[in-house]
């Protein structure tokens, strides 16, 4: 393979604090709306204890250590560092974060942070009903400065928020407490306040860490006409500027796109955007972007008359039972005959992660960091290594073209494997796996078994240092 990758590149792997720390009322942390989404048929909190990260972290990063990465991307919890009130720190979570850092510095691994990725302490919850109210941004920001003040001088890249777009489009992990007509209603006021919350996070980072560089993430899906149709190309563009442009352009430019935010807000209420919203967003100037990948989608075009379907994903692992979206009037999503799917019907599309670096490259001319990327599989380890061949195969197949990406021009920082270790998937249980590194949910001890790819990995890691 040739070895586009310059020196410098950060090869790493990723987790999220909900869905790998477990810990979910330890040490003064209290429940977030995510630990409340997330709960399993009997009602239990399924991330109760997940694969634990909040006991094993120096296990974890030992074994990332090994493994020759040079950064790792995980989220800070707002729940446990700032569960109660504005500005009322909890020492003991903030102490979790500082040993979590002097483990990384003893590997020499670089730490990539989000500032929110979907735990909301239900106690804000509570008191201003969600992100649907400003005040919510008002007291991400007291998280957000503690955050800056506390590790600043040892992180260096923030990140914002994860994946705005996708929670736009799909909602869940908690903004749909009060049922999904509701959070149908109130996702553009969700969506604005989170793009109010990023901006003022990018400026106070600029403002009170001259030095670190902070930007957004977005999970990028790219889109495929179905056919050479030109209303088939209309159809991909319709849903690519919907799930992809839109946020693009508000996060990062600061702008909404008019007739995009009609089009939603003929179903949803409209935020009230004010002059100084506008200015706010348009002075936010991101030193990167993050970008999230897993699959391409295949549009056509969809006729007026024809029946709206919404999307159904499969969320049982079972091929084959996803339900494609139809938006009459504007597209129709459908199956891609030159890809695989996973179990969960996720398209398999190396060439796609190029894609998504050209195209989001040549609108910006940012530094993009690959956050996330990888496969889920349905795994059992009896204590033996797991032969995860599809996921090395992925994996290989990704990174290809993200060496392709870089020779055609993308400035590309860094990759993140999504994820280091097996831990709660957002939207499908513990047994969704990703990881690196295997887990055992059946044991009290939560015991990690590095996979195949763990070791493949750390042989690429290896080889592509020049
Ligand atoms: C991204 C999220 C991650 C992660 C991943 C896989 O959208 O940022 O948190 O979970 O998707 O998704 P899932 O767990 O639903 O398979």
């Amino acid at each position: 393979m040739k070895n586009n990758f310059p020196k410098d590149f950060l090869w790493g792997a990723s987790i999220s604090a909900y869905q790998a720390e477990g810990a979910i009322q330890e040490d003064g942390k209290v429940l977030s709306i995510a630990d409340l989404s997330t709960r399993d048929e009997n009602g239990n909190c399924t991330n109760a204890i997940s694969s634990d990260f909040y006991h094993h972290y120096k296990e974890d990063i030992r074994l990332m250590g090994e493994m020759g990465a040079k950064v790792f991307r995980f989220s800070l919890a707002w729940p446990r560092i700032m569960p109660e009130q504005e500005g009322v720190r909890n020492e003991a979570g903030i102490r979790f974060y500082h040993q979590v850092l002097d483990e990384l510095e003893k590997y020499g691994i670089t730490p990539v942070v989000t500032l929110f990725h979907y735990d909301l302490p239900v106690t804000f919850q509570e008191r201003y009903g969600g992100w649907q109210d400003r005040r919510t941004v008002d007291a991400y920001m007291a998280f957000v400065r503690i955050c800056f003040e506390e590790f600043g001088g040892r992180i260096h890249h923030f990140l914002t928020i994860n994946e705005p777009d996708i929670l736009f489009m799909y909602g869940g992990h908690g903004l749909d407490l009060d049922g999904r007509d509701k959070w149908k209603k109130d996702r553009l006021k969700i969506n604005h306040n989170f793009a109010l919350a990023h901006a003022r996070a990018v400026n106070l980072c600029h403002e009170m860490l001259p030095d670190a560089k902070v930007g957004p993430v977005f999970g990028y899906v790219p889109v495929y006409a179905e056919s050479c149709r030109p209303l088939d190309k209309i159809a991909a563009m319709n849903i690519s500027e919907r799930q992809n442009h839109f946020f693009q352009e508000l996060f990062l430019n600061g702008r909404y796109v008019r007739h995009i935010l009609e089009f939603y807000g003929k179903e949803s209420e409209l935020p009230e955007i004010t002059e100084e919203d506008e200015k706010l967003l348009r002075s936010a100037h991101s030193d990167f972007i993050a970008l999230n990948y897993y699959k391409s989608d295949v549009a056509k075009w969809c006729e007026e008359e024809a029946r709206a379907q919404e999307m159904q994903g499969n969320v049982g692992g079972k091929k084959g039972t996803c339900v494609y979206p139809k938006v009459p009037g504007c597209y129709e999503l459908c199956a891609n005959p030159y890809l695989e799917r996973t179990d969960w019907d996720w398209e398999i599309d190396p060439t796609g992660i190029r894609v998504m670096l050209r195209e989001v490259y040549q609108n910006y001319y940012l530094p993009i960091l690959i956050t996330e990327n990888g496969v889920a599989c349905h795994e059992h380890s009896e204590g033996e290594e797991v032969q995860d061949d599809a996921r090395i195969a992925y994996l290989d197949g990704h990174i290809r073209e993200c060496g392709k990406a870089i020779e055609d021009g993308v400035e590309l920082m860094g990759y993140c494997v999504w994820s280091f270790l097996d831990l709660m998937s957002t939207g499908h249980g513990a047994y969704k796996r990703y990881g690196l590194v295997y887990v055992d949910y059946e044991t009290e001890e939560r015991k990690r078994i590095p996979k195949k790819s763990y070791r493949w990995y750390k042989e690429l890691i290896e080889n592509y240092e020049v």
